[in-house]
């Protein structure tokens, strides 16, 4: 065991110093709403979301139950641009869906 390792007790700790931070993580909400129909969101989890049709069910189903639901965690831009895609593909199809973000 080399000198620095036995004075920490065999514990190594990595240099951290010029490691590049891990980026901030904010959580992408959906939101329920009357109107948008359950294929819809499902359709939406797959594409923008890239959950299969089973993960699409569940995460609809909790925001159809309890107002929202995580469809997933992502650094900020690409936090924002899920949620514009949403906004943007629900217009264009003609439903009221919102989606949002908050820090992790
Ligand atoms: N509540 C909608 C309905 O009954 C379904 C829905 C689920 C809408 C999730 C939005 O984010 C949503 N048609």
């Amino acid at each position: 065991m080399a000198d620095i390792e036995r004075e920490r007790g065999g514990e190594v700790l990595e240099d951290t110093r010029h490691r590049a931070k891990e980026p901030e993580l904010y959580k992408v909400l959906l939101l329920n709403d009357d109107y948008t129909t359950m294929d819809f969101v499902i359709e939406v989890l797959e594409t923008i979301f890239n959950k299969s049709p089973a993960e699409a069910y569940r995460i609809m189903m909790a925001v159809h139950t309890q107002g929202k639901g995580l469809c997933g965690l992502y650094p900020h831009e690409i936090a924002e641009t899920k949620v514009s895609s949403v906004i943007e593909l629900a217009r264009s199809n003609g439903f009221p869906l919102l989606a949002a973000m908050e820090p992790e």
